[in-house]
């Protein structure tokens, strides 16, 4: 629904509606997140947080672009504090114009002279504007604006100049007559009872929107027993912002160090959380060159010994056994060198200390002995961002199969080896596998993963998964998300990358398939080390 739309619903609709203050992009964000169906664009925090006073010190053009930012923002509509217009209903008509092209869905316009002084400061500086000339400005802007949900608030300024109640009922009633949506009616008292009484004689002619800062202590019920249709709170999350920075200023000043401090303010991740840095993340993915292979990384799963493999890995885990002249390890590595992936990160537990291959990122997963594959995955996988190549450590495989799953820009990858021996008895990862839909015009290049099974091989299999897996930024804030969601389960510690990828196809994630036929083997006993060395 349009923001206009949203606001003026909100001003019309029978129940009591807030409106929290914002003036910054951040603030906004912050509000909508809170929950709020609306933002007050306030002059005061506005102009506070630039650093001048609620005098129109800064111009209407510099608020304008405070705006901008805080409408871009957010979903929900802004209801801006237009102090008098910022002139004549000339002006008026401008300013109405302009928001309108920044999406903002309303405007109030209080009935004093520019340039105005915030209505809790001093009452002589309060002047109160002509009837007529105010009644213009509303007019003017009714009829420039293009979308006719464009919000018209009239501000009566009457109670703050010290006129009372005549003069207040006086000239709400000719504003609503000009063709304002709705009355601003503004109290400076410690209790409602200038506002009380004006709503006893109003008798809902048009809806009334109050300001409760300095009647703080009044009951929201009463608000609503008296049929206020909006209530804003104009200031309270900027006040509480001075007086956070000014302790944290004051203590790091007299500290001359951070360790006490951390603790009580957000951590930077919740900046990037807040300025949506993930959306940016998987446009790069999309749109940024992917040959570069910056945006690269992968993580290899080494931390098992392979004591199938006897004496050869008494001394170092299966994944530095040389074939060759050269560990499985190193072949893997030069491999993804060549697609410019130079970040890698080696889950490592067995004999850890003996993986000495330069540029790598050893992460130690001390528990390899009584955990699965998803904790070594999810020791790798906090630090990861962007695309990710999953490798198992005792891999052998020819360089093409990396460019098959770096080529699919599928978020989930996995190679499944179509050639496997049905004679021989071993169990491995068995895939079940399903083209896409029928309408598809490529059926055949389509298999999306149904389910992997640890099983002997049988007719009924698809392919063999030999632990290669590519996921996209987006696909790996899936994997991040299942890690999230699981590991504080007790099965968490026993579970395998194919528990996840199961568990996943299941919730309607996509996982594809990409085949190759040979072309790999992975090293788990003698005999495969036997092939491995023609290989
Ligand atoms: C504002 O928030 O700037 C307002 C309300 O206009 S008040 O400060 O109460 O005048
Ligand atoms: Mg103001």
């Amino acid at each position: 629904m349009k923001k206009t739309t949203q606001l003026k619903q909100m001003i019309l609709g029978p129940q009591l509606e807030f409106l929290m203050e914002a003036h910054s992009g951040m603030s906004a964000k912050i509000v909508e997140e809170a929950g709020f169906k609306g933002i007050w664009g306030s002059g005061l925090s506005i102009s506070g947080s630039l650093g001048v006073r609620d005098n129109n010190e800064a111009s209407w053009t510099q608020v304008l672009d405070v705006l901008e930012f805080m409408s871009d923002a957010t979903t929900i509509p802004i209801l801006m504090d237009g102090d008098t217009g910022y002139g004549n209903f000339n002006n008026m008509r401008r300013l109405v114009k302009k928001l309108e092209q920044r999406d903002v869905a309303g405007v109030c316009i209080e009935d004093k002279i520019f340039p105005k002084t915030n209505s809790f400061l001093r009452e002589g500086a309060q002047p109160l504007a002509n009837i007529d000339e105010f009644c213009g400005k509303i007019k003017a802007g009714k009829d420039i604006l293009k979308d006719d949900d464009f919000v018209i608030v009239a501000r009566v300024e009457a109670f703050i100049a010290g006129w009372g109640l005549n003069e207040a009922l006086k000239r709400a009633e000719a504003y609503r007559l000009a063709g304002a949506d709705a009355i601003l009616m503004h109290s400076k008292l410690s209790n409602a009872c200038e506002i009380f009484d004006f709503m006893n004689e109003w008798k809902n002619r048009a809806p009334v929107i109050i300001v409760p800062t300095k009647y703080y202590t009044t009951p929201t019920e009463e608000f609503r027993k008296h049929n206020i249709s909006l209530a804003v709170w104009a200031n309270q999350i900027f006040r509480g912002s001075i007086q956070k920075m000014q302790e944290i200023a004051r203590q790091i000043k007299q500290e001359q160090n951070l360790l006490n401090v951390e603790d009580s303010i957000v951590p930077v991740k919740e900046i990037f959380r807040l300025q949506d840095d993930k959306e940016l993340a998987i446009a790069e993915e999309q749109y940024l060159s992917p040959k570069t292979g910056s945006q690269r990384c992968a993580i290899i799963l080494a931390s098992t010994r392979g004591e199938q493999l006897g004496k050869l890995t008494e001394s170092i885990p299966k994944t530095m056994i040389k074939i060759g002249g050269k560990s499985i390890l190193e072949r893997a590595v030069e491999h993804l060198n060549e697609h410019h992936i130079k970040n890698i990160m080696v889950v490592a537990g067995y004999k850890r200390e003996t993986i000495d291959l330069p540029n790598l990122n050893i992460i130690a997963n001390d528990d390899y002995e009584t955990t699965g594959e998803m904790v070594s995955l999810s020791k790798a996988v906090d630090t990861t961002q962007g695309e990710v190549v999953i490798l198992f450590g005792d891999v052998l495989f020819k360089k093409y199969v990396l460019s098959i799953m770096l080529d699919d820009p599928s978020d989930i990858v996995i190679i499944v080896d179509t050639v496997f021996t049905l004679e021989k008895q071993y169990k491995s990862d068995f895939v079940y596998a399903s083209p896409l839909e029928n309408n598809s015009l490529f059926p055949k290049d389509n298999y999306y993963l149904e389910k992997i099974i640890y099983d002997e091989p049988g007719t009924e299999y698809y392919g063999e998964w030999p632990g290669m897996m590519k996921l996209t930024a987006k696909g790996l804030e899936i994997v991040k998300t299942f890690i999230q969601e699981n590991q504080n389960r007790p099965e968490f510690q026993k579970l395998d990358i194919r528990d996840m990828l199961n568990q996943l196809v299941k919730h309607g994630h996509r996982v594809k398939i990409q085949t190759i036929a040979g072309h790999r083997i992975d090293v788990n006993n003698i005999d495969d080390f036997s092939l491995a060395v023609e290989f």
